[in-house]
Parts: C-alpha cells; sequence; structure tokens
C-alpha cells in the first residue's frame, strides 16, 4: 500500500501502480470525466501512469493551467506524427508547449512551405479521428541511444542527459517520441486545433548550428476556446507596431538602408523629441548629468573593457585606417568609464551618474530583427553610475523607482521582474566567480528588501554582472526587456577607475549600468502597440488638427486658431488642402489625432472652438481660452 496525499492535506491509502485516473475515479465520476493528468510529488503524470510511492498529488482538470500545458504538448506529438507520414525523412529538435499552444522544430528533409501547414493540419486530424493511444514507456540510457540513432537531433538530447538517467518515451501508433511527459492519453483528445505560422529556428538557438523549421499551433479543449483565442490572434494583428507605424507615418525599414537600420519619419521623430525632453527633465531631478561621446571607438578601447572578448560577436565588424583599427560602439559603458577618470575622485563626488541618450550598433542575427521592436541601430536611454559599495543598494533602489515611475506614467503594464544571473556552462561571462557571488548576493538582497517579486533567469546576465530587467509582453505575446539596472564590479577593475577614501587610500567605485526606458525604437514599438497607435495627447505627434469646413469662408479663423495654439507650444496642424471636408475628418481619423477642429459659421461668428476628441463620438464646443487650457492641462499632467 501507498499514501496519497491530497491538497488540502488529507491522506488516503491505494495499491502500488494506482494511477491519477483511478485516484479520480475513487473520488467521483464526475471528477474522472474532467481530470487529464496529475502532479505527483512535483511531476506532471499522465492520467494511467502507475505510482509507485507515496505521493502527494494534485489532479489536474480541464480548467487547470497545466492542461493546458498536457493538451498542447500532445499535439506537438500529434503535429510530428503527421510531419512523419508525409515526410518519411523527416527528424525532430524539441516539440514543447508554450504558454499559447505548442510548437515542434523540424528537419523535414525538404524545406517546408506555408501551403505545406494544411496537408499537415489535415494528416493531425486524420491521426486524431484514428483514436490511437499514447502510451508510455522508460528504456536505458544506451538503449535510447540506440532506438533513436537515425535521429542526430535526439541522439544530441539523449547525451546531454545524466548517465544513468531512465529515459522516458511516448509512443502512439507507428511514431515514438522522446518525452518527459505528460501527455492526454488517445490522439482522440487532441481534436480542437489550429496550425498557425512556419518560421525559422536554430537547432538549440545556436546561429552556427543547423537552420530547423519551427511549425506553431495552438490546440484547446473546445470549439468555442479555439475560436475565442483566434480572436484574439486576429485582434493583435490590428495592434502590430509594423502596421501601426506604417499607418500613422512614424517610421520606415527598406532593405536598401539595411535591415534593422530604421528611420524615424515626421511624425515618429516628434514623439521621440518629446520623450527625449522629458527623460532629460527626469534625469535632472533625479541628480544625473547628461554627456555626450562618439558613436565609434578604437577596437582597443573594447578590448580593455571586455567587450571584444565577451561580445564580439554582437559587433559589426571592425573598419581599418591608416593602421588604426576602429569599431562601431555597441555599447557606451567604455567611454562613461573614460569621462570618470578626467578627474581625481574623492568620496564625497559620489555618486556620480552619467546619463546619455546614446546611439548604438548591435550585430543582432537577421532572423531576431522585428520591427523596431528588435534592430541594429538603437537609441538607448543609457546611465552609468558611479558609486562606492555602500552606496550601491541605495542607488539600485532609487534608479529601480526612477524606472517604475516612467512606465507608469507611459501607461505600459510590467509583466514581471526579472533578476539574470551568470551560467558558469555558457562561457560568456567574466571569470572572477568572487565578484560574481557578491553582486548576485547584493541583487538578492535589494531585492528581498524592497518586497520585490521576480524570476530568476540562469544565463541571462550581462558578461559583466547581473541585471534586474523589467520584462513587458507586446500585443504580440513577446516578453522583452524594457528596463535594466544592472551591477558591475568588473569594468571598474578594467578601466582602474579609484576613488580617494575617507581613510586618504584609494578605492575602487562600482557602477550600475541602467537602461531606463530603453531604446527609442523598442519603447516605440510597446507604445505603438499599447495604445494602438492613439498616443495619449503629451506625446501625440499632432494634437490637433484644424479643419476649415470652406477653405474661402473659414480659412482666416482656422489660420488664427492653429498659430495661436503652435504660439502656446501645443502641435496643431492646419488642413488646407482642396479635398472634401468628409475625407479630411477621415484623415484626421486615420492618423489617430488627439482633437479634431472643425471651423465652420458658428465657430467663426462666436469664436468659439468645437472639437471631436480620438474616440469619442459627441461633439463640443467651448471658448478658445478654455479650450487651450484644457488640453495645456491633459500634456502637463501626461493624461488623456
Ligand atoms: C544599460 N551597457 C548597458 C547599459 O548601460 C546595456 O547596454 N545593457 S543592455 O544590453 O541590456 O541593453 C539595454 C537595453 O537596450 C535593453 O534593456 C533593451 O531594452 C534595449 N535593447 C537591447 N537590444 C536591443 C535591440 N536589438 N533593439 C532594440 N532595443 C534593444
Ligand atoms: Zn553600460
Amino acid at each position: 500500500m501507498i499514501k496519497i496525499t491530497f491538497p488540502d492535506g488529507n491522506n488516503k491509502e491505494f495499491e502500488q501502480g494506482v494511477s491519477i485516473e483511478l485516484i479520480a475515479g475513487s473520488i467521483s465520476s464526475s471528477l474522472r470525466k474532467v481530470s487529464v493528468a496529475g502532479i505527483v510529488n512535483g511531476e506532471l503524470y499522465d492520467l494511467n501512469r502507475p505510482i509507485n510511492e507515496d505521493a502527494e498529488i494534485r489532479i489536474i482538470t480541464k480548467k487547470d493551467r497545466e492542461a493546458f500545458e498536457v493538451l498542447n504538448h500532445s499535439a506537438a506529438h500529434l503535429l510530428a506524427q503527421a510531419v512523419k507520414r508525409l515526410f518519411p525523412d523527416a527528424k525532430f529538435g524539441v516539440g514543447p508547449a508554450i504558454r499559447e499552444g505548442f510548437y515542434y522544430d523540424i528537419d523535414a528533409g525538404v524545406q517546408l512551405r506555408e501551403e505545406d501547414l494544411i496537408k499537415i493540419e489535415k494528416m493531425m486530424k486524420r491521426i486524431s479521428q484514428e483514436q490511437v493511444q499514447i502510451t508510455r514507456s522508460e528504456m536505458p540510457r544506451a538503449e535510447a541511444l540506440e532506438f533513436f540513432k537515425d535521429d542526430k537531433y535526439k541522439v544530441e538530447l539523449i547525451s546531454d542527459l545524466p548517465e544513468d538517467e531512465i529515459i522516458s518515451l511516448y509512443t502512439q501508433g507507428e511514431f515514438t517520441d522522446l518525452c518527459k511527459g505528460g501527455h492526454i492519453g488517445s490522439t482522440k483528445n487532441v481534436r480542437v486545433f489550429k496550425l498557425l505560422a512556419l518560421a525559422g529556428a536554430y537547432w538549440r538557438g545556436d546561429s552556427k548550428r543547423e537552420q530547423l523549421q519551427r511549425i506553431y499551433g495552438t490546440a484547446w479543449y473546445s470549439e468555442d476556446a479555439l475560436k475565442e483565442h483566434l480572436q484574439i490572434l486576429e485582434e493583435r494583428k490590428e495592434r502590430d507596431h509594423r502596421k501601426l507605424g506604417k499607418e500613422l507615418k512614424i517610421f520606415e525599414l527598406n532593405n536598401d538602408a539595411g535591415q534593422g537600420l530604421a528611420m524615424w519619419l515626421p511624425n515618429g521623430y516628434t514623439v521621440r523629441k518629446v520623450l527625449e525632453d522629458w527623460v532629460y527633465k527626469l534625469e535632472r531631478k533625479a541628480g544625473y548629468q547628461h554627456v555626450s561621446t562618439p558613436m565609434v571607438g578604437t577596437k582597443k578601447l573594447y578590448e580593455i573593457s571586455g567587450h571584444w572578448a565577451n561580445y564580439r560577436e554582437n559587433m559589426f565588424p571592425v573598419m581599418e585606417r591608416d593602421g588604426e583599427t576602429f569599431v562601431l560602439r555597441p555599447m557606451s559603458c567604455p567611454h562613461h568609464m573614460l569621462i570618470y577618470k578626467t578627474d581625481i575622485r574623492s568620496y564625497r563626488d559620489l555618486p556620480i551618474r552619467y546619463a546619455e541618450i546614446v546611439t548604438q550598433h548591435r550585430y543582432e542575427a537577421s532572423g531576431s530583427l522585428t520591427g523596431l521592436e528588435r534592430v541594429r541601430a538603437m537609441t538607448l536611454t543609457d546611465a552609468h553610475l558611479f558609486v562606492r559599495k555602500d552606496q550601491i543598494k541605495q542607488e539600485v533602489k532609487d534608479a529601480y523607482y526612477l524606472i517604475l515611475a516612467a512606465i507608469k506614467t507611459l501607461g505600459l503594464e510590467i509583466e514581471y521582474i526579472e533578476l539574470a544571473l551568470r551560467d558558469d556552462k555558457k562561457g560568456k561571462f567574466h571569470d572572477n566567480i568572487e565578484l560574481w557571488n557578491e553582486a548576485e548576493q547584493m541583487m538578492k538582497e535589494i531585492l528581498a528588501e524592497e518586497k520585490i517579486e521576480y524570476t530568476e533567469m540562469k544565463g541571462e546576465a550581462a558578461f559583466y554582472g547581473p541585471k534586474i530587467d523589467v520584462q513587458v509582453r507586446t500585443a504580440m505575446g513577446h516578453v522583452i526587456t524594457m528596463s535594466t539596472v544592472q551591477l558591475d564590479f568588473l569594468l571598474p577593475d578594467r578601466f582602474d577607475l579609484t576613488y580617494i577614501g575617507n581613510d586618504g587610500e584609494k578605492h575602487r567605485p562600482v557602477v550600475i549600468h541602467r537602461g531606463f526606458v530603453s531604446t527609442w525604437e523598442r519603447l516605440m514599438s510597446i507604445l505603438l502597440e499599447q495604445y494602438k497607435g492613439a498616443f495619449p495627447t503629451w506625446l501625440a505627434p499632432i494634437q490637433i488638427k484644424v479643419i476649415p469646413v470652406s477653405l474661402e469662408v473659414h480659412a482666416d479663423y482656422a489660420k488664427k486658431l492653429n498659430s495661436l495654439f503652435i504660439d502656446e507650444d501645443l502641435r496643431s496642424e492646419l488642413d488646407m488642402r482642396e479635398e472634401k471636408l468628409g475625407y479630411k475628418i477621415r484623415d484626421a481619423q486615420t492618423l489617430k489625432i488627439p482633437y479634431q477642429l472643425v471651423v465652420g459659421d458658428n465657430e467663426v461668428d462666436s469664436n468659439q472652438v468645437t472639437y471631436r476628441k480620438y474616440g469619442q463620438k459627441e461633439q463640443v464646443t467651448v471658448s478658445v481660452e478654455e479650450f487651450i487650457l484644457l488640453i495645456k492641462q491633459e500634456v502637463k499632467n501626461q493624461i488623456n
């Protein structure tokens, strides 16, 4: 007999080899019907997998988050089985469930095309109708290596597992996959699904290795749920910043200019300029000083900093001239270190906070470039803070809270906070383990003291130190880094930075790298998606559009209004085109301009304005002074 403990702490005895299915059935037949898997001592178990030891269990029903994962994981296997039937030479990488569905990385032996997805989906439906059992088996590593000998990807995956680990396999009909489980019992349960996209994916995410093809899909427990999800995906497309950026004339990407090298159009540049002024002001208030440094530096500078050894893959190739070697800077830290060194510093001078809005270049993999979200030329709201050890905590906290306040003003939502740590296996980090431990410990203490919930990510640190990253979710569902605070004990050492302590001796300062509201490129992509292109008044490239009803009769008054607004520092534009009134109104609507002013007889006679706010139906007539006051109030308070 074994003891099964339930989430409420109650326990019950069962025969060895009992399954989640049997346990659920022993409670009620209705529970049995909705259960899809179980968590047994922390591990996901299929319904019928035997439990052979005392265990704490939780039964997973269709309502639980894990149920979606189980279903989608099985859908990934079904996809692989279908691909294998259609393309017998196919080999498979990994095929996990993800937040909104599943994918499988496939080497089909031929190049798959979008049209193939329809064929594959049909085959998946057919196998689902065949109602094939999905069964688990286990074997020792050597046997598993033999079993998968024709699939080099699976062989590599197995080889990476510990020698003594028992390997589990899942079989459905003629298809067997290497897998930890759990699964959904039968292919008949994977009934409602859709394949969504085909993309390139490097084996193990490594651009030097094989290019596989990734098929994305999503599986649900009911047709309605699938329909609802597809609807959300459709709406998301409407929010895609690449689409909005075109419609609102914000930016342009052109392959002749170069991939990931964006150009800012007048509307986009205006927003950027407003944001820039806002950032400067916030930073000045918080005690930052602004500096400016060049976009090109010597290779030597980046050898000193360690970028050349650790970050070269992300850099554009070097430039040679007259025996000198230059690089386009990927980061500005080294320059700021040199500025620190322009003077003798005392402990009383610290902290010193150098901020710069920095244009930098990174050679991002071409497959990873996404509109403005990930680019190769970017302008970062950057800063480097030079602090004493006893100032680290306060400065990290202050930087963090300044970031939170800015994100709030921008109306953005944080998905989660990430603490990015090193991973000794990856070998892309500096190798002074003591410094790493100290810096990572310090970051953990700060987060604990401030009761900030966070997720640890091993291997995501910068080469010079750990980071606290503020993650946001884009409308397209990507989670990306918005802001960052990074602790660095390395660069001060490499640049031999010092300050004179109150003991009269030389000491090393510590550097805090701070990315404020990301790069203008990434921030713009996030803002466009967040607001669906309808910027709040303080950010809108054009705040007011003045449209005279008749170009003859109302033009003078319209012109007068427009210049009055501009004198008041409002961004107003006059539409004097020889077009129909309806067309002009629709045009202002398409550009999502916050205030649309139609000027006719009434307005001229009464010396008033009639406005319609974007997104609202009714028109409002007020005096000119009142209108200016209202809109200036909105701008000042950064509200809508
Ligand atoms: C904060 N040296 C530090 C700096 O002092 C640094 O560069 N850190 S970083 O590498 O993490 O980049 C800072 C921020 O730039 C990131 O948090 C992210 O918001 C933004 N960013 C990074 N890469 C890209 C890219 N390819 N396209 C757009 N924005 C990017
Ligand atoms: Zn930096």
